[in-house]
């Protein structure tokens, strides 16, 4: 059976068509970020020999309809099944391990998840047991790269409990900044234009939570123009920038890919739309639109449309889903491809962000 698979690719599967995949096509999988609301039983954990973390980040469904009588504002959102973000390879994969990293690679693109519980630095650190954790996991994640030779990363998904909160006198997003910089600064990596696409979101609970995809292939990092590049950002925001761009893009063989990274209602640096939560959905897709755009001049054809990205959303009140819903159906028609997640976004005056990747026939 030929698998008609692309180079690189991803799609959104409950966690039981997951489990469910041929053998065939599972032997293709490089590996999957599972979003579930409860953490999982042995029993309902997916039989699957590729590297899978589970994150508590509830999928969010909408209610068939509200009682009858009563108004739209009523209509709720419910906890949906589990869902994957799924990534395929079109090549034969070799599994692996190192440290606490599992990994699967296919010569070409290697997918890579690793799972640490904080923990406390040596006496007399100054860091914060997230911020070194997330030194300790970023280093390992380097390390790995450059043995295994795939210098370059395209995107990291990374995901921690508490996003928002405080402790040791800084918001506990800003302490995964520090530890993120120091290790790209310790491992002689770019920490401002040469630098991978992300997104950082808050979990239910759980250990730090890192996915991430590199290759062999240089990623092209892309900025937008209506925003400060995040690494950039005035130091109100924290006293280390966050290291990401806005997008990366990757030719792989004859396709190109493009990683949008978790994406706002910021211009400038700043929020825009506080509690407005349909217009930071506008303003949102209106980045994401700039993103596209730049990415088109670099492949010089029209390739990426909003219509043909597959998108996650985080949405922080459960109650918005229908509210971002509808503006992203005036904005792309009813078919757009997207799941949405509850979770804390890394501002507390952002209700929403989203992130998308595509990979198309260049
Ligand atoms: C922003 O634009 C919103 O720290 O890796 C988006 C994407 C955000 C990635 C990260 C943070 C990150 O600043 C937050």
């Amino acid at each position: 059976m030929t698998m008609d698979l692309a180079v690189l690719s991803n799609q959104h599967l409950s966690l039981v068509a997951l489990g469910q995949l041929s053998e065939a096509r599972a032997r293709h999988v490089l590996g999957a970020i599972c979003y579930v609301a409860a953490p999982l039983t042995e029993s309902a954990a997916p039989r699957i020999d590729a590297p899978l973390i589970r994150v508590l980040m509830p999928p969010l469904a909408e209610m068939k309809s509200a009682p009858s009588g009563q108004a739209d504002t009523m209509a709720a959102a419910a906890a949906a099944d589990p869902v994957c973000d799924v990534w395929f390879s079109g090549s034969a994969l070799e599994p692996g391990q190192r440290g606490d990293i599992r990994y699967r690679h296919d010569g070409s693109t290697l997918f890579g998840v690793i799972e640490l519980a904080e923990s406390a630095p040596e006496a007399g650190s100054t860091s914060t047991p997230l911020q070194h954790t997330t030194e300790r996991a970023y280093r390992q994640i380097f390390e790995l790269l450059e043995a295994l030779e795939y210098p370059y990363l395209f995107r990291l998904w990374n995901y921690m409990a508490d996003i928002n909160g405080q402790s040791h006198g800084l918001e506990r997003y800003r302490q995964f900044n520090q530890g993120r910089q120091k290790a790209f600064i310790a491992c002689r990596r770019d920490v401002v234009g040469n630098v991978p696409a992300a997104c950082a979101l808050g979990a239910v609970s759980g250990p730090l939570t890192i996915a991430f995809l590199a290759g062999r292939q240089s990623p092209l990092a892309i900025e937008n123009p209506r925003q400060i590049s995040a690494f950039a950002y005035p130091d109100h925001y924290g006293p280390r920038s966050p290291t990401f761009a806005r997008a990366s893009l990757v030719r792989l063989g004859s396709e190109a890919v493009l990683f949008v990274s978790g994406t706002a209602s910021i211009v400038g640096h700043r929020t825009v739309h506080p509690g407005d939560v349909q217009a930071q959905t506008r303003e949102t897709l209106t980045n994401i639109e700039t993103i596209v755009q730049v990415a088109n001049q670099q492949v010089a054809k029209p390739l990426f449309s909003l219509r043909n990205l597959l998108y996650r959303v985080y949405v922080r009140h459960s109650t918005d889903l229908a509210a971002i819903r509808d503006v992203m159906q005036e904005r792309m028609g009813p078919q757009f491809n997207a799941v949405f997640l509850q979770a804390d976004v890394c501002r507390h005056d952002l209700l929403v962000e989203m992130e998308a990747s595509a990979s198309l026939p260049a």
